[in-house]
C-alpha cells in the first residue's frame, strides 16, 4: 500500500489546525502509520526542501519551518500520494479550491499550513528523513475490508 509524508507546518500548529487536518485524512479512509510532534533544525529543513535550494524563498522557508513545532505524519492508502496533494489544494492558497485544506483554512503562500509529498519517490525520501523504521507502526485497520474491495 502506498504511503506519503504529511506535516502540519508551524503556522498550522499555532492556529490549532492539527485536529482538523488529521480528521480529513481519517475520514477519507486513510490509515495513520507514524506521527511525531517535533521542532526540527534548520539543517533538517534544508535537507527536506533540498530540491528548492535555488529558489529565492528557500532560506526564509527553512528558517520558518524550523521556528516552531510541526506535526509530522505518515499516512497510507491506495493512490495516497496524488490524492493527498488534491486534498491539500494548490501551493498558493489563493489558487486552491474551497473544499481543499489550503482552500478552506489559509490565505498566504508562505503560510500555507501543510506539507505533502509531491511524488512517490519524494514520499519515500521524506519518510526516511523524518522517521526511523522502528517508528513506523504496522497494523491492520478494522475498516480496511470496508474501504477496499
Ligand atoms: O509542494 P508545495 O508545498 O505545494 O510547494 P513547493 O513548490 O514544494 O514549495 C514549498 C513551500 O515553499 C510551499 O509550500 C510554500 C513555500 N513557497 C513560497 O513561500 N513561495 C513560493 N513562491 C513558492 C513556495
Ligand atoms: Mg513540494
Amino acid at each position: 500500500m502506498e504511503q506519503t509524508f504529511i506535516a502540519v507546518k508551524p503556522d498550522g500548529v499555532q492556529r490549532g489546525l492539527c485536529g482538523e487536518i488529521i480528521k480529513r485524512f481519517e475520514t477519507r479512509g486513510y490509515q495513520l502509520v507514524a506521527a511525531k510532534f517535533v521542532q526540527s533544525s534548520e539543517e533538517h529543513m534544508k535537507s527536506h526542501y533540498a530540491d528548492l535550494k535555488d529558489m529565492p524563498f528557500y532560506s526564509g522557508l527553512c528558517k520558518y519551518m524550523s521556528s516552531g513545532p510541526v506535526f509530522a505524519m505518515v499516512w497510507e492508502g491506495q493512490g495516497i500520494v496524488k490524492l493527498a496533494r488534491m486534498m491539500l489544494g494548490e501551493t498558493n492558497p489563493a489558487d486552491s479550491k474551497p473544499g481543499s485544506i489550503r482552500g478552506d483554512l489559509c490565505v498566504n503562500i508562505g503560510r500555507n499550513i501543510i506539507h505533502g509529498s509531491d511524488t512517490l519517490e519524494n514520499a519515500k525520501r521524506e519518510i526516511g528523513l523524518w522517521f526511523k523504521p522502528e517508528e513506523m507502526v504496522t497494523y491492520t485497520s478494522c475498516a480496511k475490508a470496508f474501504l477496499y474491495e
